[in-house]
């Protein structure tokens, strides 16, 4: 039975087997290459694998299932065999879940929440398996083409709420639960920083856990003007302090030994700080 309470760590690292992948598609899509990778990110403090076999990008192509399979299974079944920490499966689709699960991950990662196949649910709750639900506004292959909100932070809370009931009602386990404003997910820059800005709201509207994923994102490379999204792990770091300072459980990154860094440093100030208060309230 997983639970987030025994997650080591708060980043979750990212290991996507796809030959499309916006910042690191077809580096790791040979499995021993994507193997390999993981691994490295586990030794750098990682607290998750996330492993993907689809690639999210605005504009991708979906995979059908067989590929899917075929790209995360090996990968998965090697990783569960020789490393201590959680593997989550990127994936919307049940038969992907199930097999992801039966070769040794125990979260599902769901940027569909759900809503993409009607197996989902019920495969993640037999197998009593972490879920993270995740906000989109239409799909990948559209999504970014003309977003539209009247109130962001608003309409994506009440979507998690939505949709973190309906994993419940399929006997999803609470604390198995963990939400996300999919930063990127059909969203404008604007959007992705008022999300990011309103994230201690968004955290108290949800009540569970919440994972935010802005590594080396689009909305990055326009505030930096940088085309690269290889090139933008600096500037995701910025938004990993953001996001972790304001109450974030996790961060979903790619460039995982800075996030770990980042988090300890945060996690000894933040220790220092409690200290001091104590000490003034008691003088
Ligand atoms: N972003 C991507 C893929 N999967 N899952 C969650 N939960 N949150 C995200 O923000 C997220 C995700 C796209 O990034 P990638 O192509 O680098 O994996």
């Amino acid at each position: 039975m997983f639970r987030w309470a025994t997650i080591s760590g708060p980043v979750m690292g990212v290991v996507n087997v796809t030959p499309d992948s916006f910042s690191d598609g077809g580096r790791y899509d040979a499995p021993e290459a994507a193997v390999a990778h993981a691994t490295g990110l586990a030794d750098a403090g990682a607290a998750v694998l996330d492993i993907g076999g689809e690639s999210t990008r605005p504009g991708a192509v979906p995979v059908d299932e067989a590929t899917e399979l075929r790209r995360v299974i090996p990968v998965i079944e090697a990783l569960a065999g020789t490393v201590a920490v959680p593997i989550s499966v990127d994936t919307t689709k049940a038969a992907v879940a199930d097999a992801a699960l039966r070769a040794g991950a125990t979260i599902v990662n769901d940027v569909s929440a759900g809503t993409a196949d009607d197996e989902m649910l019920g495969v993640v709750a037999a197998a009593q398996a972490g879920y993270v639900v995740m906000h989109m506004q239409g799909e990948p292959g559209t999504m970014q083409a003309d977003p539209h909100y009247d109130d962001v932070v608003g309409e994506v809370a009440a979507f998690l709420g939505t949709r973190l009931d309906a994993a419940r009602a399929a006997g999803v386990a609470d604390d198995a639960l963990m939400a996300d404003p999919g930063i990127g997910f059909g969203k404008t820059l604007e959007h992705n920083l008022e999300l990011l800005a309103s994230l201690p709201e968004l955290i108290a509207a949800v009540g569970v856990p919440v994972l935010v994923g802005t590594s080396r994102k689009g909305f990055l490379g326009r505030i930096i003007d940088e085309a690269d999204p290889a090139a933008r792990d600096d500037a995701t770091l910025a938004t990993v302090v953001w996001a972790l300072e304001r109450g974030a459980s996790m961060v979903r990154v790619h460039d995982v030994r800075a996030a770990v860094q980042a988090a300890a440093v945060l996690g000894a100030m933040a220790r220092a700080s409690v200290a001091r208060r104590e000490m003034v309230e008691t003088r």
